[in-house]
């Protein structure tokens, strides 16, 4: 039975006595509710953040199956190939091989946004849901017939420019050769048309979806069109999805400073950008775990450097354009950057004091996807909260403990399913846009390239948690003992976080929300906080347990 908090009084008086829990204690006491066996997997996922020495931090377990039975925030390969890497592009036909459901269920739920106006067809696919519909008959013997037909059929109506096709869990089972189907149909109609091998049981997660989609992007689509477009700095946003608008505002920020994106993977794209991709100086990473194979294969084959940036929070917002200026090594954008932020910077302070009088001190828990546990907290730190506890549903080691632990991830049975493609240099193509030594020392300017330090250096030591793939019950007592004054998730965990008498904000989707990236997005994010932490209406929910704590049921006939 969940134990419900005295409302807000008792979050905010929350929010100067978490110092006296001892957090292996608050852990030991939740895992006590585990049966051993799972206690001890459990607890590998659920870490004080604590150095283990000068450089690492004591180590998490991630990226492996969740246990049975567990109700996890996760979701599969499936979605994170065709929702979440390749959804977001409006001129790509995505067509979902498989039954309807998968299809359905992930059209338009993300909050991708995007403008055909700036490609000359203008063609917009994304408010469609493409599927081949399969149903026993194709079950039984077999989809490709179906799947021909569904891929002439798009043609003959929309004349995409290029479909992909994506294979669901049936699809795996039955054994469609979809690349021999894609093949085909790609000879007879003349487009670019391939297909993921990205079943939903593949890999344990999302996390397998987007290194299929990687090297899907990869073979297929990446390095086709050689024209070289006019611009100074020209570089390629990767890992930005454009949710509630977030590319539209990046982009504009950049266009301020006089930086221009060739490509961005994968929000606001258009399939002709991802083709000419390769012209651009410079690759800059949003979101590290979506999409740094594709960056990673970049450099190997067409000898284009990449950093880590990141566009969440006005600190961050400005450290990260002061190193793309600092790359380029050029005064006159060095400059450029300094008068932006300067001017930008005026309305963030007067923000940030504003709401720092309602916020400061207040407690904040994050559980999202494989990125913005991390990016979130920068924006929530500027308003001055705290992030308790925060963690990913699919990321990697390297995520939460930085890059410097690749070495030492374990290739199991279930990433091992995954293909790593064998990248060598384009004979023509390829032209280190740095000196080679310099790309080998991962060193421009005295600019790290090639790092990602992770989330747990940016987190309080000995006190906050980085909790992999949260259960619901976890989620449940980490609320119940630290009463957040916000909760941050998406769909499936908001009712039940709002039923404790919380507010809850979708990290994935923005709610209605966003922009929140860069400088105004930063803003905009404060307010949007400030708004929900001190609605006065979270007081007066009473849960129907509260009243009556013995539910009692019976059956209809009785
Ligand atoms: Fe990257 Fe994302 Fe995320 Fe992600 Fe996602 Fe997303 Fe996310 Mo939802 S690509 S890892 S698979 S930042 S859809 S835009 S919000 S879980 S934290």
């Amino acid at each position: 039975m969940t134990v419900m908090p005295d409302k807000k009084t008792e979050y905010e008086e929350s929010a100067t006595s978490w110092r006296e829990l001892d957090p292996e204690e608050v852990k030991k006491g939740i895992m006590a509710k585990y049966p051993p066996k799972v206690a001890r997997k459990r607890s590998k996922h659920f870490v004080v953040n604590k150095k283990k020495d000068e450089q690492s931090y004591e180590p998490i377990q991630a990226n492996v199956r969740t246990i049975p039975g567990i109700i996890s925030q996760r979701g599969c390969c499936y979605a994170g190939c065709k929702g979440v890497v390749m959804g977001p592009t409006r001129d790509i036909i995505n067509l979902t091989h498989g039954p309807i459901g998968c299809g359905f269920y992930s059209w338009l739920t993300r909050r991708n946004q995007t403008d055909p106006s700036t490609t000359p067809d203008g063609h917009n696919f994304m408010t469609y849901c493409f599927s081949t519909d399969i149903e026993d008959k194709e079950v039984i013997f077999g989809g490709e017939k179906k799947l021909k037909q569904a891929i002439q059929e798009a043609f003959d109506i929309f004349k995409p420019k290029m479909i992909s096709v994506f294979s669901t869990c049936p699809i795996g089972l039955i054994g469609d050769d979809i690349h021999s189907v894609t093949r085909e149909m790609q000879e007879k109609l003349g487009i670019t048309i391939f297909g993921f091998s990205c079943e939903g049981y593949k890999g344990v997660s999302q996390s397998a979806g987007h290194h299929v989609a990687n090297n899907g992007l990869f073979m297929h689509v990446i390095g086709q069109d050689d024209t070289v477009q006019e611009g100074e700095y020209k570089v390629n946003l990767l890992g930005e999805y454009n949710i509630g608008g977030d590319e539209f505002i990046i982009d504009e920020l950049f266009e301020k400073c006089g930086i221009k994106i060739i490509s961005t993977f994968s929000g606001n794209s258009s399939v002709d950008h991802f083709r000419n991709s390769h012209t651009a100086d410079l690759n800059l990473i949003m979101c590290h775990r979506s999409i740094n194979y594709v960056a990673d294969m970049m450099e190997e084959k067409y000898g284009i450097p990449w950093m880590k940036i990141n566009f969440l929070g006005a600190k961050s917002t400005a450290a990260s354009l002061r190193k793309i200026a600092q790359y380029y090594g050029d005064q006159k954008l060095i400059d450029r950057v300094e008068e932006v932020i300067a001017e930008e910077m005026v309305d963030v302070e007067k923000a940030q004091a504003d709401v720092q009088t309602r916020l400061k001190g207040k407690l904040a828990m994050m559980f999202v996807g494989g990125s913005r546990a991390h990016h979130y907290q920068e924006l929530f730190n500027e308003m001055g909260m705290q992030t308790i506890a925060a963690g990913y549903e699919f990321a990697h080691r390297d995520d939460y403990e930085g890059r410097h632990v690749l070495p030492s991830i374990t290739v199991d049975a279930d990433s091992r399913n995954i293909e790593e493609l064998d990248v060598e240099k384009d004979p023509t193509r390829y032209n280190p846009r740095i000196p080679e030594d310099e790309m080998e020392q991962e060193e421009r300017h005295g600019i790290k390239l090639k790092t990602y330090d992770g989330m747990m250096p940016d987190m309080e030591e000995n006190f906050t948690y980085s909790i992999d793939d949260i259960s619901q019950y976890e989620t449940e007592k980490m609320i119940e003992i630290y009463k957040p004054a916000i909760f941050c998730a998406g769909i499936k965990e908001k009712y039940m976080v709002q039923k404790h008498g919380m507010p809850m904000k979708q990290l994935h989707s923005y709610d209605s929300g966003g922009p929140y990236a860069v400088f105004k997005g930063a803003i905009n994010f404060y307010y949007e906080i400030d708004r929900m932490i001190n609605s006065k209406v979270w007081g007066h929910i009473r849960a129907p347990w509260e009243e009556n704590p013995e539910l009692a049921a019976m059956y209809a006939n009785e």
